[in-house]
């Protein structure tokens, strides 16, 4: 059976320890939470970074914190953001793609983001794909809307981007693609042969899109930055119980779980 990834997005850029207590803002409980995940199942974590205060961060000696904790702990595959937070510069949020951590996201187009603009000129986008090949990072490509999907396949085809490539399809942000079943099979339906892809659900719609994406042969993102909640009114208690649960669906689901090194294979990291 097809081996599953599961990613686990720690902390994202926006969410506060208001809405979480237990949310890891600092390098070291990003480290204990990598951790605490892969132990749980996970392959791969995307990270962004805080500062002390819990504002998010492109900070590249952050990020450099951040992959030396996950690494003294776990073995896991380190995705570092390129979206940052909606009010950043797009040379702000490439500062940690020097670093060449093995993969980083490639955010693929504009779109509302609650009630805030999610800015990707296609200028910015086109920088952002040239530095990623200038530094060997594999780009795992953001999806938020159908429009962004349209573009990967013409960037492909021009060579801007490698084949085959690697998404995510993110489907329930506010302003975005709804958090559907329908929305995530039209999606598939449109991705070129031979990619890989993940799907990251948006508050309620992380399980069962979790679920359905484990049945379409897909891989899984789960984790506070996409939803805080274990069920209807109650938090988790970790990012780590949100990747077991999905782990003890798969094995029901007959998806074994890929480690790391099986992931990095998978998705043609070096
Ligand atoms: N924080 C969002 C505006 C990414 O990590 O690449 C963008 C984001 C996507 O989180
Ligand atoms: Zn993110």
């Amino acid at each position: 059976m097809k081996k599953l990834i599961i990613t686990a997005a720690l902390t994202g850029a926006e969410v506060t320890r208001d809405q979480h207590p237990a949310l890891p803002v600092s390098p070291q409980e990003i480290g204990v939470a990598a951790a605490e995940c892969a132990a749980a199942g996970a392959a791969m974590v995307h990270v962004h970074a805080r500062n002390p205060d819990g504002s998010p961060t492109q900070d590249q000696e952050v990020y450099r914190q951040i992959i030396a904790e996950v690494r003294a702990r776990c073995d896991v595959i380190v995705q570092v953001s390129t979206g940052g937070a909606v009010d950043m510069t797009a040379q702000e949020r490439l500062a940690p793609v020097s670093l060449k951590p093995e993969m980083a996201t490639l955010s693929m187009g504009s779109v509302n983001f609650g009630d805030d603009v999610f800015m990707n000129h296609p200028d910015d986008m086109a920088e952002f794909a040239k530095t990623f090949k200038a530094y060997g990072v594999r780009p795992e490509l953001e999806i938020f809307d159908s429009g962004m999907l349209t573009t990967a396949k013409r960037w492909l085809a021009k060579g801007w981007l490698d084949s085959p490539a690697h998404f995510d399809l993110v489907l329930g942000v506010p302003g975005a693609m709804a958090g559907t079943p329908q929305a995530l099979m039209y999606l598939v339906s449109e991705l070129p042969a031979q990619s890989t892809w993940t799907v990251a659900g948006i508050g309620a719609a992380q399980l069962p899109l979790a679920t359905l994406a484990m049945l379409m042969g897909g891989h899984v993102r789960v984790g506070f930055e996409d939803n805080v909640f274990y069920r209807k009114g109650e938090l988790a208690n970790s990012n780590a119980q949100l990747v077991a649960r999905v782990a003890r669906i798969a094995a029901e689901l007959d998806r074994p779980l890929a480690t790391p090194d099986e992931a990095r294979a998978l998705l043609g990291i070096r």
